[in-house]
């Protein structure tokens, strides 16, 4: 995308301006929009077959949130699962299907610290920890 628009502008030097211009209108939308995803943080849960073997697993399996931000897990996989902390636990995040919306869950984390957390359903196999700073 970079090298086309590169070779674009070598060819139509006078775009330069334009192109300058149109990056200075929508870099604070890109800042501010990043900003924004902040609060709100995505943890996919994910199968993958490997081999024979299925792997399910949380992607990324460690994340690391500012406090208040709200982690939102998307069961992309075929399976059920359900977010196991210490304290709470999920409803059961229905399979995903093709063309269907995902299922999803939040949590928001307010306080500091370190939260380790499972599939209540698959149990060690499936691993995460959310990190609140
Ligand atoms: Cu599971």
């Amino acid at each position: 995308m970079v090298a086309l628009m590169i070779n674009f502008l070598r060819t139509f030097p006078a775009f330069a301006h334009i192109s300058a211009g149109i990056l200075l209108l929508v870099l604070p939308g890109l800042l501010f929009t990043g900003h924004a995803a902040a609060s709100e943080v995505e943890v996919k849960i994910r199968g993958e077959i490997s081999g024979s073997s299925l792997r399910m697993f949380f992607e990324p399996e460690t994340l690391t949130v500012a406090s208040g931000t709200t982690v939102v897990w998307v069961n992309e996989d075929h399976g059920v699962h359900r977010i196991k902390f210490a304290d709470s636990v999920s409803p059961s995040l229905p399979a995903h299907k093709a063309g269907r919306e995902a299922a999803r869950y939040s949590l928001n984390f307010s306080q500091p610290g370190r939260y380790p957390y499972n599939c209540a359903i698959h149990g060690e196999q499936m691993q995460g920890v959310i990190i609140v700073e």
